[in-house]
């Protein structure tokens, strides 16, 4: 079976929001057509408790873009965001959720920053969307959202390590390109590593014609 995975549709992550990803909520619409053609559609949302140790906030002298070490791992700080039951942690309100089974929350956890939607950045706690997925019988996963060089990259790469076959629908993508060419090498480490890159336009032919 495939399974759809709509990464971190928050407003937080949307022009406005406290840690924008420029044209981030061009991608809603293209989730909502896309979610109808699949039989598992599954969500992210970046949760931080307030105080999360990746926020610039709780590092005196530090600002958002610095680069720490936090616990032995390299942490860019960003300013606060996604923080638990505020609005910028809600879903965009324009995303149809009626498609959408399960939404998985990462980043719970104070001390360590939680980019992919399987597991924390040190890959010591699984959100338990990989077993979830193969609990399911899937064997492919397509991912699309925000953003393409942090949350999409690192769930793709460990989907990639799941075993899984994967698909990013780079149209379906946004990135914050903190450095110019991240997002271009986001896609291109994703490649190399086997991932398939698709838009949204054909898959969506495709799947009306089932063939893909
Ligand atoms: C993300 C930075 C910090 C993301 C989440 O969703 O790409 N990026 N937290
Ligand atoms: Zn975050």
């Amino acid at each position: 079976m495939d399974a759809l995975i709509l990464v971190d549709l928050q407003y937080d992550f949307m022009p406005g929001g406290a840690l924008a990803v420029p044209e981030g909520d061009e991608v809603v619409p293209i989730a909502n057509r896309l979610a109808k053609h699949f039989e598992l559609v599954v969500a992210s949302q970046d949760w931080h408790p307030p105080g999360h140790r990746s926020f610039a906030s709780q590092h005196p002298g530090k600002k958002p873009g610095d680069v720490i070490d936090l616990d032995g791992l390299e942490q860019h700080l960003w300013p606060d965001h996604c923080v638990q039951h505020t609005h910028g942690a809600q879903l965009h309100k324009d995303l149809d959720q009626s498609n959408i089974e399960r939404v998985f929350q990462k980043g719970e956890d104070p001390g360590i920053d939680s980019y992919s939607t399987f597991f924390d950045n040190a890959h010591r706690r699984a959100t338990g969307l990989g077993d979830f997925l193969k609990n399911k019988g899937v064997t492919k996963v397509f991912l699309m959202g925000l953003a393409t060089d942090y949350c999409v990259k690192f769930s793709a790469l460990d989907a990639i390590e799941l075993g899984f076959n994967v698909t990013v629908v780079s149209d379906g993508c946004r990135g914050i390109d903190v450095r110019p060419g991240d997002v271009a090498n986001a896609m291109k480490q994703l490649v190399k590593k086997g991932a398939n890159v698709t838009i949204s336009h054909g898959l969506l032919q495709n799947r009306e014609a089932g063939v893909g």
